[in-house]
């Protein structure tokens, strides 16, 4: 089992600011979390930020006939990305949609999620345990 994990824009920024939304952990600190979590369940994993559109959607291309499973928080592209949906469809890797805060306990605009639309499930709220639920779906 190979899982590719996804994050969008500004999640490099995690731990910054903003501590009271996203905590005050690091983007390497999720990534050795999930990395520990993944080796206990014998699962192998690779990570991938970026804050640009276009690169995303050239990883889940690239994912197609490599990766088994794809864990995704795709940050504010959530909101807006007809190409990430589209990506996702396209190489239909099984797909579980990750966001460190509510999303629908905050603005309206973030209530609506098109990665939703594919994804086999959404968790959001639990902060970085989600991405280890995540994985837990897949394990
Ligand atoms: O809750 C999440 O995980 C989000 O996907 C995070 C996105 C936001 O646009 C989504 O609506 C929900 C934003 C990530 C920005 O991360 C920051 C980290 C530190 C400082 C500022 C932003």
């Amino acid at each position: 089992m190979k899982i590719l994990v996804i994050n969008g824009p500004n999640i490099n920024m995690l731990g910054i600011r903003e501590p009271d939304i996203y905590g005050k952990n690091t983007y390497d600190d999720l990534v050795e979390m999930i990395a520990e979590h993944c080796d206990k369940k014998d699962i192998e994993v690779d990570f991938f930020q970026s804050n640009h559109e276009g690169e995303i959607v050239d990883e889940i291309q690239s994912a197609y006939g490599v990766f088994d499973g794809i864990v995704i928080n795709p940050a504010a592209y959530t909101h807006t990305s007809v190409a990430i949906l589209d990506a996702l469809k396209a190489v239909a890797i099984p797909t579980v949609e990750v966001h460190i805060s509510d999303i629908n306990e905050r603005e309206e605009f973030r209530k609506f999620s098109y990665v939703s639309l594919v994804a086999k499930k959404t968790i959001a709220g639990k902060g970085f345990d989600g991405y280890l639920e995540a994985v837990d779906y897949f394990a």
